[in-house]
């Protein structure tokens, strides 16, 4: 399947796994890249030496392109930004933030730079600041998210900018891909269904809450100090909600959630840790290997293309 973005990353399936902090790492980021789609190191809050070491990595686990996810609020954010232009990373993708500032010396380097947008006008000024693509990610998302859902701003974004658009969030099979495609966007980006990969060193706990989570499962922590984070409903959200319809500030809040991904991801603490999931994780019923997934994907979407597109 050939579209702008497989032609501008140089991959077979138009398929770009997330950036899951502590799951991202070098062999799901490989296994995906090396099953024709494209694997993402997710930087997250991690010092700018452990970048580096899983692009190394990875690098020799696949000769296919593999990219970046730099998060914008991680404090390592300016040393890793170098440590993307000393590598010669050739696909960044950024979230929880706006990357200006970074642009410049990205582009320089040859990186194509890829902005996760929640918004038609983050993405417009993405794509004045010269982004290459833009990746507009719907509330359905697992992790940080924005207000609007798939459905509403991948259409919108479209419209409004003249790169090409990944849809994300809300989708983990072929019948979503295809609808992503009629929505406009020319790829997809697919978190939760990753974290369920064979090649997925995420805890086997944290696997299984996913693959046994039903439509509603997921809730929604830090709405009222304006960092909303999607994950699957446990002791950690009931106990997080409750301390914030009771007024509790930020700061104490936050003391809830140190920590608490890693708690989930590498421990398997899944009734005290944050199991972040989107709300397709109701959709994602088996491990697999992420060939198999893409393949699969591919297969069903294309199935269902045939004669529209
Ligand atoms: O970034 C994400 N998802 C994330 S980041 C993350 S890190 C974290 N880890 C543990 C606890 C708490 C956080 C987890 N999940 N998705 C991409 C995304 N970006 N979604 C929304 C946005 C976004 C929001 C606002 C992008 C830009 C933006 O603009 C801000 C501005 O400056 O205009």
């Amino acid at each position: 399947m050939k579209t702008k973005i497989t032609e501008l990353l140089q991959i077979e399936a138009p398929i770009i796994q997330g950036g899951m902090a502590w799951v991202a790492e070098h062999n799901l980021a490989a296994a995906v890249s090396a099953a024709g789609g494209l694997g993402i190191i997710g930087a997250a809050n991690a010092p700018a030496d452990w970048v580096r070491g899983e692009i190394q990595k990875a690098r020799e686990l696949t000769d296919k392109p593999i990219g970046v996810n730099v998060m914008l609020l991680s404090p390592y954010a300016d040393e890793v930004a170098q440590v993307l232009v000393e590598e010669k990373v050739p696909v960044i993708t950024t979230g929880a933030g706006n990357p200006g500032k970074y642009m410049e010396q990205w582009k320089a380097a040859g990186s194509k730079v890829i902005p996760v947008v929640a918004s038609v006008a983050l993405a417009r000024m993405m794509e004045r600041g010269g982004a290459d693509a833009v990746i507009a990610e719907g509330t359905e998302s697992g992790g940080h998210i924005g207000a609007a859902t798939t459905m509403t701003l991948v259409p919108q974004v479209v419209d409004a900018v003249d790169v090409p658009v990944i849809a994300a969030g809300g989708i983990g099979d072929g019948r979503g891909m295809a609808a992503a495609f009629m929505l406009g966007a020319e790829a997809v980006q697919m978190g939760t269904r990753f974290v369920v990969a064979k090649e997925s060193i995420c805890h086997a706990n944290y696997k299984e809450r996913i693959i046994k989570a039903k439509d509603i499962d997921s809730a929604v922590t830090g709405r009222s100090h304006g960092h909303p984070i999607r994950q699957l409903r446990n002791q950690m959200t009931k106990e997080y909600i409750k301390k914030e319809q009771e007024g509790v500030p930020f700061e104490e809040l936050e003391l809830l959630a140190v920590g608490s991904l890693r708690n989930a991801v590498v421990d398997g603490d899944v009734k005290h840790g944050t199991v972040m999931a989107g709300q397709i994780a109701g959709l994602v019923k088996k491990e697999q290997t992420c060939q198999e997934m893409i393949d699969e994907i591919m297969k069903e979407a294309s199935a269902l293309m045939q004669g529209v597109k």
